[in-house]
């Protein structure tokens, strides 16, 4: 059996957050969902002082077959070299870090990654890549609608012959939660969908499956949706 490791963030109040969707389709497709906390994101988990992130990320990385990076808050524009603007919502900075370092490791030890809405952001800057920090003021559609969170919003063109488009089957309705976009592709990325206005709605590179659309809430009306899941547990 394949073990999975994902990655949450915070709600509210000192509680984590993670939809039952990301460790739900691993589980139905026969794998072992293993969750890991983002470690220094409250001062009660913090690391010990024999500990580095380092060391601790590489032992977690080291127990898991793949990588989910699920989605969550806005990442700190810091993180890509731009300062905040205003419609900046709430970041999740510990979480960044943990994540990015996360992702550099799977990519040493040769392990999959799948990034979904977030963490398809996060992904791209860790890549090098710069963020839309607010979609709407970039000139794009609004892509936030929370109130259709379980249906579709709007469509997704794929490029000819990518690995996600193959694999979905025809499926090209997803629903849309995300406040940020790519703005810049990090290296070795390439956009494999856009929205029709023109967001990239999912990448691929060696080993990485980005998605800004979110399959786990969407795969329990239409399987087609777990193609990234599926493929993350492929050999
Ligand atoms: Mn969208």
């Amino acid at each position: 059996m394949k073990r999975i490791g994902i990655t949450f963030g915070l709600s509210v109040d000192h509680k984590y957050s993670l939809h039952m969707g990301y460790p739900g389709a691993i589980i139905q497709l026969g794998g072992i969902p293993m969750m890991y906390v983002s470690v220094t994101a409250t001062p009660t988990l913090s690391l010990g002082s024999d500990l580095s992130l380092d060391s601790l990320v590489k032992e977690f990385v080291s127990e898991v077959d793949a990588l989910l990076v699920s989605g969550g808050w806005d990442v700190e524009p810091s993180r890509y070299g731009q300062e905040p603007q205003p419609e900046l919502e709430d970041t999740e900075p510990v979480r960044d870090i943990f994540e990015s370092a996360m992702i550099e490791e799977a990519r040493r030890q040769g392990k999959k990654v799948l990034a979904i809405c977030r963490g398809v952001q996060i992904l791209n800057v860790t890549m090098g890549g710069t963020l839309h920090q607010d979609l709407v003021t970039a000139g794009f559609d609004q892509h936030q609608r929370p109130d259709r969170e379980y249906q579709t919003s709007h469509s997704v063109i794929f490029e000819p012959g990518s690995v996600l488009a193959e694999l979905m089957d025809g499926a090209t309705e997803v629903n849309t939660l995300h406040h940020q976009g790519i703005d810049c592709l990090g290296e070795g990325l390439r956009a494999v969908a856009y929205s029709p206005d023109g967001v990239i709605e999912a990448v691929e590179g060696d080993g990485i499956l980005g998605i800004q659309w979110h399959p786990e809430r969407l795969y329990q009306s239409d399987p087609r949706h777990l193609a990234g899941f599926r493929w993350l547990m492929a050999d």
